[in-house]
């Protein structure tokens, strides 16, 4: 209770915030360029040393999930202009079906190494949690090849699989699960498959169940993958290998997430355990209302919108690291500007939902955002 009171006078430009400041300046050099930076008068580029604000971003992915992001930041905007804050609002857990998905992959290979055509013509992953979960399931299975063709959703799950030799055999233009449902070839009419596939099997090429696909998920998928692939005609199986929920904060993460001014969300169930932990704080709406939110897509953006506390939300039209860092990076500026100028929030709120985000990662991973069109209820 006590330490709640500094983290309310921080967030509120009026009251002094300074004493605390100074308390906390040890801990980032984003402190420090609170009270000492001076615009430095021969310095053309926009964002450094404007004003005198480091910016708090907040990653809220799952424990060590947030590193990607904060690089792709800080390859942008100046290091010292922004503190990044790791603050996990989601953590994974073992799903029900992880059995059946290694039992599954164990028979399709047994299947494949006889000379058989697997039963399914695509195993379709749609996150890098997903990702990393078949990959295990593989491994549980003791393959050493995945026997059925994979596709992907997302660089970064089609990085992962890649990685670790399970070459995607397509990767749809936009990561949704609605593109990915409305571009994946029918399986009779794709004829190449990874070349990481099984030698010993000639015919991989052609399944002999075209159009069924396993999709193993996480449990806050609703379906929409599902929905749209059946309505194609593609059968699909699908297994809840992984379950998501709300990650637990220590007082630390407690604090970082009071501290934080920029809110950053890959998933709508990040959002909601953000806007759920700190509304039961004492203060907690009115500190959400001093917090805008940097979305991974449109998903967790309307997300983020329906919960109606944040100053503003903002989300690229495709999906993806790249353009999602890039937002995030152009609200820290605005922050920065605002604070220096005085300049009221909505001006720079629409500019920033006006600008079109440039370099869109359009095969960014959008995996996580997935989860709502997925998860919502
Ligand atoms: C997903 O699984 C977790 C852990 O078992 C559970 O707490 C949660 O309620 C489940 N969510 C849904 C939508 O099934
Ligand atoms: C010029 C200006 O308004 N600076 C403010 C930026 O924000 C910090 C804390 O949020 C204030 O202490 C500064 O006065």
């Amino acid at each position: 209770m006590v330490s709640v009171i500094p983290w309310l006078a921080f967030l509120c430009p009026s009251s002094s915030g300074h004493s605390l400041l100074g308390k906390r300046a040890a801990r980032r050099a984003c402190a420090l360029m609170t009270e000492s930076s001076q615009p430095s008068p021969g310095e053309a580029a926009p964002p450094r040393g404007e004003t005198g604000t480091c910016v708090v971003v907040a990653g809220t992915r799952e424990e060590s999930k947030n590193g990607k992001l904060k690089k792709a930041l800080s390859d942008i905007i100046a290091p010292e202009d922004f503190e990044f804050v790791e603050v996990p609002c989601i953590a994974a857990q073992a799903g029900p079906d992880r059995e059946r998905l290694v039992d599954t992959l164990a028979e399709e290979g047994r299947r494949v190494g006889a000379g058989e055509k697997p039963r399914f013509g695509y195993a379709a992953v749609t996150s890098p949690e997903g990702a990393n979960v078949f990959l295990e399931c593989l491994r549980s299975a003791s393959l050493t090849k995945c026997p059925i063709p994979v596709t992907a959703v997302g660089k970064s799950t089609a990085e992962i699989l890649a990685k670790a030799g399970v070459e995607p055999v397509f990767v749809p233009s936009k990561a949704t699960a609605e593109t990915l449902a409305a571009e994946l070839p029918s399986v009779s009419s794709s004829s190449s498959t990874s070349s990481s596939s099984s030698s010993s099997s000639s015919s991989l090429s052609s399944s002999s169940c075209p159009g069924r696909v396993l999709y193993p998920t996480s449990n806050l998928s609703l379906g929409t993958l599902e929905r749209l692939l059946k309505e194609r005609g593609f059968e699909v199986t699908r297994l809840e290998t992984y379950a998501t929920v709300t990650a637990q904060w220590d007082e630390e993460k407690t604090q970082s997430a009071a501290r934080t001014q920029i809110a950053t969300f890959g998933s709508p169930s990040s959002v909601r355990n953000w806007v759920e932990k700190l509304s039961l704080r004492e203060g907690g709406r009115e500190l959400l209302s001093s917090q805008a939110a940097a979305c991974i897509g449109e998903t967790s953006g309307r997300a983020a919108e329906k919960m109606e506390v944040f100053r503003e939300v903002v989300w690229p039209e495709k999906p993806g690291m790249d353009a999602w860092a890039r937002l995030t990076a152009d609200l820290v500026v605005a922050h920065r500007r605002r604070n220096g100028s005085e300049s009221s929030p909505h001006d720079a709120s629409r500019a920033l939902l006006n600008a079109s985000p440039q370099a869109a990662d359009h095969s960014g991973n959008a995996a996580s955002d997935e989860e709502l069109i997925v998860g919502e209820k």
